[in-house]
């Protein structure tokens, strides 16, 4: 098989590029990673010649090219089955993609307000109208989820579903917005993974600033 290369943006920051990178770590798929530092005041020019969307993340195997965290994540559970990215029961699939859909389509008032910052001192700040609802929202996926399958994570094992909520977690973290217990068990879970270790150490360890994305 050719190699995957996951071409992300800074690991402090972008939380896009982070989901299907905690997806592929946590699921012991090999990638090489290529860091492109943003660079909003030029447009991040740097993207475009590898990015159809000239955003990141974004796959390349060879000749394909796979844009989208979800549709990456996708492509990476087809191409090891066996590492088990997505919940083994059809059911907890279904629930697993309509959960990471709506991550993608929706909580705008609280990704809006609150953008992914890893080493953000954790405070509160003034929150416009829709965030608490969102906040609200995203705790009883997790609270629903986490009863049923009996965590710690939303279907038990890691998914992929765990990997799109990564950056929501650090949003609720970072800007103090844990609203019960059972949210701040989750996030413990998911802030003690692995995976998530190894990209807070990277991401810790940048200089860049990126002022668009200091709320
Ligand atoms: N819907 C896309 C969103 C990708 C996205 O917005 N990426 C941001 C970084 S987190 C980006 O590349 N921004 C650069 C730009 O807009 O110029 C996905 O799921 O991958």
């Amino acid at each position: 098989m050719e190699k995957l290369i996951l071409y992300i943006g800074n690991k402090n920051y972008s939380s896009w590029s982070f989901r299907p990178w905690i997806a592929l770590t946590a699921a012991g798929i090999p990638f090489e990673e290529v860091l492109i530092p943003f660079d909003f005041p030029a447009g991040n020019p740097k993207f475009r010649p590898i990015s159809p969307t000239g955003k990141v993340p974004v796959l390349h195997q060879g000749d394909i090219r796979v844009w989208e965290s979800l549709s990456i994540i996708e492509y990476a559970a087809e191409l090891f089955p066996e590492n088990g990215i997505w919940p083994k029961a059809a059911a907890d699939r279904a629930v697993a993609r309509s959960i990471s859909m709506e991550m993608i389509s929706g909580f705008r008032a609280l990704r809006n307000a609150c953008p992914m910052n890893m080493r953000r001192p954790k405070a509160r700040i003034a929150l416009p109208d829709g965030v608490m609802d969102d906040v609200a929202r995203i705790g009883t996926i997790w609270r629903e989820l986490r009863a049923k399958s009996g965590g710690p994570f939303l279907f038990g094992e890691f998914s992929g579903a765990d990997a799109m909520f990564a950056p929501v977690v650090n949003r609720l973290d970072v800007y103090d917005l844990a609203i019960d217990a059972e949210t701040l068990a989750y996030m413990t879970a998911m802030k003690s993974h692995p995976a998530w270790l190894k990209w807070q150490e990277a991401a810790l360890a940048e200089t860049w600033i990126v002022p668009e994305d200091e709320a």
